[in-house]
């Protein structure tokens, strides 16, 4: 563990702090590496075409020019990295491989621009990275070795976990990552929530779980955008973000590899929790790239009393 962050006049950046972690150098060089491909996000989001691509992703879903933009900085910088085995994006059909021999290699998950549909609106918006050593990409989220989100708002940060803590770094003038905060904990309850998706398309449990939360004073954040409302749940420490089942969608919208899978795994190293209703995220088995699940993250006891309701409590 470093000093503690922004006590000492020197700026702990990235580089140094993932060095200081039980994590071997093509894990630190990969982590480093994505670091550098968001500072060409940033340059996109805030300058490039707002309009659409003509293209469609894996779901059928128009693509903005800045979603095939971010995707193709992230994808060369990945493979040029040197130590990516598999790569899977949000945008892209199928799993692309860097590299046959996956010794001392990893496969990556990704998501270039979550909510890039809010650029155009000002919104804050987010990248989504999952790590796992070796070629597999279709396995249980607990498993990876690490995960990251860029989140590029009123300032641009960081946050990562290797499975030992969490740690977020903001950007700096010179656009270096210098660290913030350190080893990030969640309070067991929260006071803030933020409900996805349609509420007419609530099922009953739902519903009542909802009123639950207004009933004891939970304030809605909500803003259309997974990385800026987990990144709002996580640095306060205390709330939930929900996605979850709807009547006509039983599996709500967001992605478990490259949306759920990452942000379980900090949450939960954060101290918090993430579940679909059933079971925890972590543990889903994905059956393809493309799959949805139903989710509830954030604090761990309000995680629980969501599982309660949907079960019928
Ligand atoms: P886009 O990438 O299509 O903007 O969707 C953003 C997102 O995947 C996630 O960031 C949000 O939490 C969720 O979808 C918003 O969904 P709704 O528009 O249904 O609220």
């Amino acid at each position: 563990m470093i000093k503690q962050a922004g006590t000492s006049k020197f700026q702990i950046d990235l580089r140094r702090h993932l060095r200081s972690q039980n994590i071997c150098d093509n894990l630190v060089h990969l982590m480093c590496e994505i670091a550098e491909a968001s500072k060409y996000v940033i340059n996109a989001v805030r300058t490039g075409d707002l309009g659409v691509a003509g293209t469609s992703n894996l779901y059928g879903e128009e693509q903005l020019a800045l979603d095939v933009l971010s995707d193709r900085i992230m994808r060369k910088r990945l493979i040029h990295s040197g130590v990516v085995c598999n790569i899977a994006s949000e945008e892209m059909d199928e799993i692309y491989q860097c590299q046959a021999n996956a010794d001392g290699l990893y496969s990556v998950a990704y998501d270039p621009l979550d909510g890039s549909s809010l650029v155009d609106v000002n919104l804050a918006v987010g990248t989504i990275v999952s790590i796992y050593a070796g070629s597999e990409l279709l396995q249980p989220g607990r498993n990876q070795v690490a995960a990251m989100y860029i989140l590029y708002g009123p300032r641009v940060s960081l946050v990562y976990t290797v499975g030992d803590g969490v740690h977020e770094f903001t950007m700096n003038n010179l656009m270096e990552y210098t660290l913030t905060r350190e080893n990030i904990r969640m309070k067991p309850e929260g006071d803030i929530y933020a409900p996805g998706g349609l509420r007419n398309k609530y099922t009953e449990g739902n519903e009542k779980f909802i009123r639950h939360l207004e009933d004891k004073g939970c304030k809605l954040r909500y803003s259309g955008g997974f990385v800026p409302d987990i990144n709002q749940v996580l640095l306060k420490g205390k709330g939930l973000f929900m996605y979850p089942a709807l009547q006509g969608s039983p599996n709500g919208k967001l992605r478990v590899l490259f949306e759920l899978n990452p942000m379980a795994f900090i949450v939960e190293h954060a101290g918090g929790a993430a579940s679909t209703g059933t079971i925890p995220i972590l543990d889903l088995q994905p059956e393809s790239l493309d799959q949805r699940a139903p989710v509830y993250i954030g604090c761990a006891e309000d995680v629980k009393t969501a599982v309660a309701f949907v079960n019928g409590k």
